[in-house]
């Protein structure tokens, strides 16, 4: 597994991350979990937002396209369209994905595209020095908010889970193990699976890591990931921050949907329109001509 592992990340480009950002755990994690599924560097695209956490999709051996802030997701939705044989994975942090970006992400849940969303929360917009996040805790000191910020934090989990997102589950940039083993399970999830990663920021520091690591605990052994009431439970739960995979359902991906009103629409055309004969796309646009 390391030799697979070691050949997921570029050998030419060093990673320029603060030293202790967790965020080199979510890197090494991603190569693990690449290297688990035995998926290969060029089967793999990895689309990211802007950011620090944006910044990942450069320093692997995948395709890698790194996008505009907040469309990581529009972006990857197109590239899973046009390459479903893609294995394709979106990066981004919580100012990309729940800020700029937090529109898109109940119309992902909804289409349940096959992607992984690796949500990388580290309280702060951390590329632009500090300013407050959607997950800034009210009360605190950012750079833009120097005497305490105004407004609540987003309960992620919760969010996630209201939206149907399919696959949910949350760990700390810290369980590098753990958060492989999750990715993984992300990746072969058929549809939109989101992973929230707890990765305070070391330099700009919002919330502290020790209260983070203080409240992480395993899911409890007998916890039901097909049941959303369940599920909802853990999401508000706040003194414990458990870690796995919280919600864990099926339901028809992107393609399949697609596959489907393909089919109707085609039915409905020859039966209807062409009056029988081979559908055809001239025919059809001449009628609006
Ligand atoms: C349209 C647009 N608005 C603002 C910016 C400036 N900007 C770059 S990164 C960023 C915030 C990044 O925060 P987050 O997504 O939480 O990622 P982090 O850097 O903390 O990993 C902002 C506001 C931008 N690049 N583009
Ligand atoms: S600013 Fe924060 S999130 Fe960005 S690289 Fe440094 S420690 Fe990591």
């Amino acid at each position: 597994m390391t030799t697979a592992s070691q050949s997921y990340r570029r050998k030419d480009f060093d990673p320029v991350w603060c030293p202790g950002c967790g965020y080199y755990g979510v890197l090494h994690s991603v190569e693990e979990a690449l290297g688990i599924i035995g998926i290969l560097p060029e089967q793999t695209v990895v689309v990211s937002g802007i950011g620090c956490s944006g910044r990942l999709s450069h320093y692997l051996n995948t395709y890698s396209l790194h996008g505009t802030h907040g469309r990581a997701l529009p972006i990857a939705t197109g590239v899973k369209t046009a390459r479903p044989d893609l294995t394709t994975i979106v990066v981004g942090g919580e100012g990309d994905v729940l800020g700029i970006g937090g529109g898109h992400l109940p119309h992902a849940a909804r289409k349940n595209v096959d992607l992984t969303l690796l949500l990388l929360d580290n309280n702060t917009y951390g590329m632009t020095k500090g300013q407050s996040s959607p997950t800034t805790p009210w009360g605190c000191v950012t750079k833009t908010s120097p005497y305490g910020s105004a407004e609540d934090a987003l309960d992620v989990l919760p969010i996630l889970i209201a939206y149907d997102v399919s696959f949910v589950a949350r760990t700390a940039s810290t369980r590098r193990e753990e958060m492989a083993g999750i990715i993984a399970e992300a990746i072969k999830h058929p549809g939109f699976s989101v992973v929230h990663i707890l990765s305070p920021c070391v330099t700009f520091p919002v919330v502290g890591w020790k209260d983070v690591r203080d409240k992480l605990h395993d899911l409890p052994m007998d916890h039901n990931p097909r049941d959303k009431r369940a599920a909802m439970e853990i999401a508000y739960t706040n003194s414990t921050i458990y870690t796995g995979v919280v919600y864990c359902i099926e339901k028809p991906i992107l393609s399949s949907r697609l596959e489907h009103l393909n089919e109707s629409a085609l039915k409905h055309y020859s039966a209807g329109f062409s009056g029988g004969r081979k559908p055809s796309i001239t025919r059809l646009m001449e009628r609006y001509m």
